[in-house]
């Protein structure tokens, strides 16, 4: 995990990166439907992947936990185009699951990160990460570099398929170019993060909310941070918490809102009074130019601004550089959390 203050994203590799869907690019434009399959941190990416190929493709996406498809009786379609994301390319849930569906006739494309591994071996093309070596268990800038490769892939097929306009794809690539030096004033600011850690390193609970592109980046941070610090938490989409999890809400929860600036911006103000109200404490993720949700949270963390397509790739850092310093304070070891193994392969 503390690659995660060294990890750099870096765009250049792309065009190596994406051969594997240049040579394919007729099944992906013909697909008529794309299927994620995925576990943890992956089915993670997996999720922001299906809202921008959505978003960009027009294709409809479905995302699967591959511990539950290996097991069930999934409808595949010859012509399926199934795309298992996976840093270790060896998790055993996801290389079954992509045996089942690939003897069915689907298409499968592996976006993993280790070279030569089982899953790149097992499907019909695919794009590697190029994240490096994750040094700790828990993933991190393998996050990160997936949802690049799926962002661009997204682009990449948007184009051929004439989904999206020109002008949307430059912007687009303009915006993904500029990332890796916003994602360096993240990092930067790592200090404010770790005093925010302080304030809640003793918390009993936690609760991550967000909207739209941010809503995996809640079930992400709250993955994260159960992973390394043992704290009992949960993520949902922020309009989720009247429908159950508000019954938490006390002086001692704190609630962390993944709020940059989006459609549903408003929404979310109204969200975090909901929770003032009930006396919890608010952490929010914004841009540098916010006032409505800064005047009413207890602390703020910025990250620069950026399409919401691309948010994801930065609100997701200080929700990993806090669960550090919170795994840190409470004298855990965060690189190689109790009872969890690097690639699961049973
Ligand atoms: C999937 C995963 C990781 C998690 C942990 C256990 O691995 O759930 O996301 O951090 O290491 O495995 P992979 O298929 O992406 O290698």
């Amino acid at each position: 995990l503390t690659d995660c203050l060294r990890g750099r994203l870096d765009v250049s590799n792309l065009t190596l990166t994406l051969a594997g869907v240049d040579q394919h690019l007729s099944v992906f434009t013909q697909a008529k439907r794309i299927i994620m399959v995925a576990c943890g941190t992956s089915w993670h990416a997996g999720l922001i992947a299906e809202y921008m190929i959505e978003t960009i493709c027009r294709i409809p996406v479905e995302v699967e936990y591959a511990s539950e498809f290996r097991y069930r009786d999934p409808i595949i379609h010859p012509g399926d185009v199934i795309i298992a994301i996976s840093q270790s390319g060896e998790t055993a849930d996801t290389l079954v699951a992509i045996e089942r569906a690939k003897e069915q006739g689907a298409f499968i494309f592996g976006v993993v990160n280790a070279v030569g591994s089982s899953i790149a071996r097992l499907s019909h093309a695919g794009a590697y990460t190029h994240a490096g070596p994750e040094i700790g268990v828990a993933s991190t800038k393998a996050f990160t570099a997936q949802l690049t490769v799926l962002a661009m892939m997204a682009l990449k097929i948007g184009k051929a398929k004439q989904s999206i306009s020109e002008e949307a794809y430059k912007h687009y690539l303009t915006e993904l170019s500029q990332i890796p030096e916003k994602v360096q004033v993240i990092l930067s600011g790592h200090e404010s993060i770790r005093e925010v850690a302080q304030v809640y390193a003793e918390a009993n609970n936690f609760l991550f909310l967000g909207r739209g592109y941010n809503f995996p980046v809640a079930l992400e941070a709250a993955l994260k941070l159960k992973e390394v610090s043992y704290i009992p938490c949960s993520g949902y989409p922020s309009g989720e918490v009247k429908h159950g999890p508000i019954a938490l809400v006390d002086e001692t929860l704190p609630t962390m809102f993944i709020a940059t600036k989006d459609k549903y911006y408003d929404k979310i103000v109204s969200n975090i009074q909901e929770i003032k109200a009930r006396k919890g404490k608010v952490i929010a993720i914004v841009n540098p130019d916010d006032s409505a949700i800064r005047g009413v949270s207890d602390h703020v963390m910025e990250v620069p601004e950026t399409d919401e397509l691309l948010a994801p790739l930065l609100t997701v850092i200080p929700t990993q550089l806090m669960s550090y310093y919170i795994g840190v304070l409470r004298g855990l070891d965060v690189d190689k959390p109790r009872n969890l193994a690097k690639s699961v392969t049973v």
